[in-house]
C-alpha cells in the first residue's frame, strides 16, 4: 500500500518531479508495478515543499535564525487524480526538495486528509508505506498519554510518526532514528511492513522493509522513490532490510539489523564479544552501493546466452560459474591439491605485505571482484599495521558476498571502514567516491587471483585501459597473475583427479537450468581442460557425449550438440613477465616490482601510472 518519493536538487517545477514523467507517482497512484500489497491508491494524496532560501523565513520565534526551512504543504483525501486544483498548484510551485505520497488506507484507520502523508514536524516531512498489524496494541511505543492524544491521525503510519518524532526532538540522528523505530516495531510485530521516508530539506533517509524501494543519484539530484518512474534517470533498487542516507552528492546504504540477532562466530580466538553498541558502530562503518539496475543480472544472463550458445564455436563467460554451488566449488578448488595458485598467490602476499604497504602507504584498498575477501586480510593486516589504511572498498557483482565478508571485517578490523559496491567492473569501472578523511590519499587497486587471465587479449587491453584512466598520480594497483609453465601442471590444475573442477564446470548448465529453465542434462557432457599452446591458455570446454538437443525455453533457444561438440566456458591465460610488462606499458602503467613464489609459478605485480 502507498508510493512514496522524496526529490532533493536544484529548483524543478513540483510537475516535473510528480505528473510530467512516464510512470509518475500520479501515474502510480491507479497502475502501480512494483507495489506488493493492495492495488489502487486513491485514498488521499500529499506532497511537501521546501520555501527557496531567499524567501522571507516564516520560522516560528523560538527557531534559530538561520534554522532549517519549514516545509509547506498539502495534502488530501481525495484520490490524486480527482483534484481539479492540482495541475495548477504543481505546475507553478517550484522546489530544491519534495515529499509526496500516494495513500492506500489501511482498514480501521483515519479517511480523511489527516492520516494522508506527509507528517510534519519542524523542518522534518515523513511518510511510512506499508501496514503495521493490530497497531493500537503495539508495545514499548514510549509515547504517554499526552503524546498520544496528540496523534495527527488514528493511523499506524501517524503512530509511527509520533515515535520517530520523540526520538528526532532528543537529536538522534535521522538514519539511526528510523532504523530505531523499524527494528523495535518489527521486533514486536515480524510481518510488519516498514518502509520509512523522511527528509529536512537537505538529506533524505529511507528504509526498505517489506516493500521495494529505488534512488537515483546524478547531476546534483537524487530521488528516492518506491518504483522507479521512466524518466530515464540511474535507478537503482536498494535490497530489502536497508537503510538508506541520501543527498544529492552521496547515497549510503547499510543493512538494517534485528535487535539482537547475535553477530556472527568470529573465527578469531581473542575477540571478545561483541555489544548492541559496537553492532551499531558496525553498520555505521559499512555501507553498500549498488550500480547495476534490478534486473542487470537477469537481463546480463541472457543476453551472454544468446549470444554465445548461438554462435559456433558456442561458448559462455565463466562469471555465470559463480551462483551460491559454484562459489562454494571454487573455494574447495582452491584447496585442492593440484590448484596451485592459490596457494602460491597467499605465499607472496604474505613474504611482500609488508613491503607493500611501506611503497603505497594507501589510504584506501579497493579491491575489484573480492568475492569472499579471504586473501585480502593479509593487505588489510599490513596496510592497518602500517597505520595508513582508512577505508576498504570491495567491488563484486554479488551484494550477498559483499555483505557477507563486509561486516565480518567491520568486527575484525575495528577502525576501518568498509565501502562496499555492487558493480560489474568491466563494464563501468567507477571508483567509489571516498567518504571520509582519505580524500585525497593514495589508493590501492587490487586484482588478484589472476583472474585478469580470464580476459581474452582485446578485453584485457581495453580493461587495463580503463584502469589507467582511473588511477591518479599516488595510486597503484597490484594485479596477481599466474604464469606460463609445464603443460601436466597446468592441466592437472584444471582437471583434478576428485573431479571438483569438473562439477565446477558443469555447474554453469545447473544455472541456465534453474535461471532459464532450460533442460541440460548434466551427464551427458564432459569435462575437458585443454592447453592451448599457441595462445598459452588453458580451456574449459564441455564436450556434448552424444547427439541430443537441448532447450532453454527461457529465451527462445533449442541447440542441437552433435556427438563430441563442445562449448567454451572458460579461457584461463597464463602470462610471461616480457609481454605482461610490454602490454601494461602500452596502457600507461608501468611495472614497480614484480615478485614471484619460490617455485616461479605465480607473479604478484606492483604497478604504478607512468
Ligand atoms: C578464478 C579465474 C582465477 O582461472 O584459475 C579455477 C577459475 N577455473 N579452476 C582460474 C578456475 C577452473 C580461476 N580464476
Amino acid at each position: 500500500m502507498c508510493r512514496h518519493l522524496a526529490y532533493l536538487g536544484p529548483s524543478v517545477p513540483l510537475a516535473d518531479l510528480l505528473t510530467a514523467p512516464e510512470h509518475s507517482l500520479y501515474e502510480q497512484s491507479w497502475a502501480p508495478r512494483l507495489q506488493r500489497h493492495g492495488t489502487v491508491n486513491a485514498d488521499g494524496f500529499g506532497f511537501g515543499w521546501y520555501p527557496a532560501p531567499d524567501d522571507p523565513p516564516d520560522d516560528p520565534p523560538d527557531d534559530p535564525p538561520g534554522g532549517p526551512a519549514r516545509p509547506g504543504r498539502y495534502r488530501r483525501a481525495v484520490p490524486i487524480w480527482a483534484d481539479p486544483n492540482l495541475p495548477d498548484l504543481l505546475r507553478t510551485l517550484s522546489s530544491t526538495a519534495l515529499l509526496a505520497a500516494v495513500r492506500s488506507a489501511t482498514a480501521g484507520t483515519s479517511q480523511d486528509e489527516s492520516a494522508a502523508a506527509p507528517f510534519r514536524d519542524g523542518p522534518w516531512l515523513f511518510s511510512h508505506n506499508g501496514a503495521v498489524p493490530d497497531w493500537t496494541r503495539l508495545p514499548d511505543t514510549g509515547l504517554g498519554p499526552a503524546e498520544m492524544l496528540a496523534l495527527e491521525a488514528h493511523s499506524d503510519s501517524a503512530l509511527l510518526w509520533a515515535t520517530l518524532v520523540q526520538r528526532l526532538r532528543r537529536g538522534q540522528p535521522a538514519g539511526a532514528a528510523l532504523a530505531d523505530v523499524v527494528r523495535r516495531t518489527a521486533a514486536a510485530r515480524p510481518t510488519a511492513r516498514l518502509n520509512l521516508l523522511l527528509t529536512d530539506g537537505r538529506g533524505i533517509a529511507a528504509t526498505r522493509h517489506g516493500d521495494t524501494l529505488w534512488y537515483a543519484r546524478a547531476d546534483g539530484r537524487v530521488l528516492v522513490a518506491s518504483e522507479p518512474d521512466r524518466s530515464g534517470a540511474p535507478w537503482q533498487e536498494v535490497p530489502d532490510h536497508s537503510l538508506l542516507l541520501a543527498t544529492p552528492a552521496a547515497v549510503h546504504i547499510a543493512p538494517l539489523r534485528p535487535p539482537g540477532r547475535a553477530p556472527r562466530p568470529s573465527h578469531r580466538a581473542d575477540r571478545t564479544p561483541t555489544s548492541p553498541e559496537d553492532a551499531d558502530r558496525m553498520t555505521s562503518r559499512f555501507s553498500l552501493e549498488t550500480r547495476l539496475p534490478a534486473d542487470h543480472t537477469a537481463m546480463a544472463l541472457r543476453a551472454d546466452v544468446l549470444n554465445g550458445l548461438g554462435a559456433q564455436p558456442r561458448w559462455l563467460p565463466p562469471k555465470w560459474f559463480y551462483d551460491a554451488r559454484g562459489s562454494e566449488l571454487f573455494e574447495e578448488i582452491t584447496r585442492l591439491p593440484e590448484y596451485y595458485p592459490t596457494r602460491a598467490e597467499h605465499e607472496i602476499l604474505i613474504r611482500r605485505a609488508p613491503e607493500i604497504a611501506a611503497l603505497t602507504r594507501a589510504r584506501q584498498l579497493v579491491e575489484l571482484g573480492s568475492g569472499s575477501s579471504r586473501k585480502t586480510r593479509v593487505l588489510l593486516d599490513a596496510l592497518t599495521a602500517a597505520g595508513t589504511l582508512e577505508c576498504y572498498a570491495p567491488l563484486d557483482v554479488s551484494a550477498s558476498a559483499l555483505e557477507e565478508a563486509g561486516t565480518a571485517l567491520c568486527r575484525d578490523y575495528p577502525g576501518l571502514r568498509v565501502q562496499a559496491t555492487v558493480a560489474d567492473f568491466q563494464r563501468d569501472l567507477v571508483l567509489p567516491e571516498p567518504q571520509g578523511p582519505e580524500q585525497h590519499g593514495p589508493r590501492l587497486l587490487a586484482f588478484l587471483g589472476s583472474t585478469v587471465g580470464n580476459l581474452d587479449t582485446p578485453e584485457r587491453r581495453a580493461f587495463h585501459g580503463l584502469l589507467r584512466r582511473t588511477m591518479s598520480g599516488d595510486d597503484a594497483l597490484l594485479l596477481g597473475a599466474d604464469l606460463v609453465k609445464d603443460r601436466d601442471v597446468l592441466v592437472r590444475a584444471y582437471d583434478d583427479s576428485q573431479g571438483v573442477t569438473a562439477a565446477f564446470n558443469k555447474n554453469v548448465l545447473q544455472v541456465l537450468n534453474r535461471e532459464l529453465n532450460a533442460d541440460f542434462d548434466l551427464d551427458s557432457f564432459d569435462h575437458l581442460a585443454v592447453w592451448n599452446e599457441d595462445e598459452e591458455r588453458i580451456e574449459m570446454r564441455l564436450r556434448s557425449r552424444h547427439q541430443q538437443t537441448v532447450k532453454i525455453p527461457d529465451v527462445d533457444l533449442s541447440l542441437d550438440f552433435a556427438r563430441g561438440e563442445e562449448l567454451l566456458t572458460e579461457l584461463s591465460i597464463k602470462f610471461r613477465r616480457e609481454s605482461l610488462t610490454a602490454e601494461l606499458a602500452a596502457a600507461g602503467l608501468q611495472v614497480r616490482q614484480w615478485w614471484t613464489d619460490q617455485q616461479r609459478r605465480f607473479a604478484l605485480l606492483l604497478i604504478v601510472p607512468d
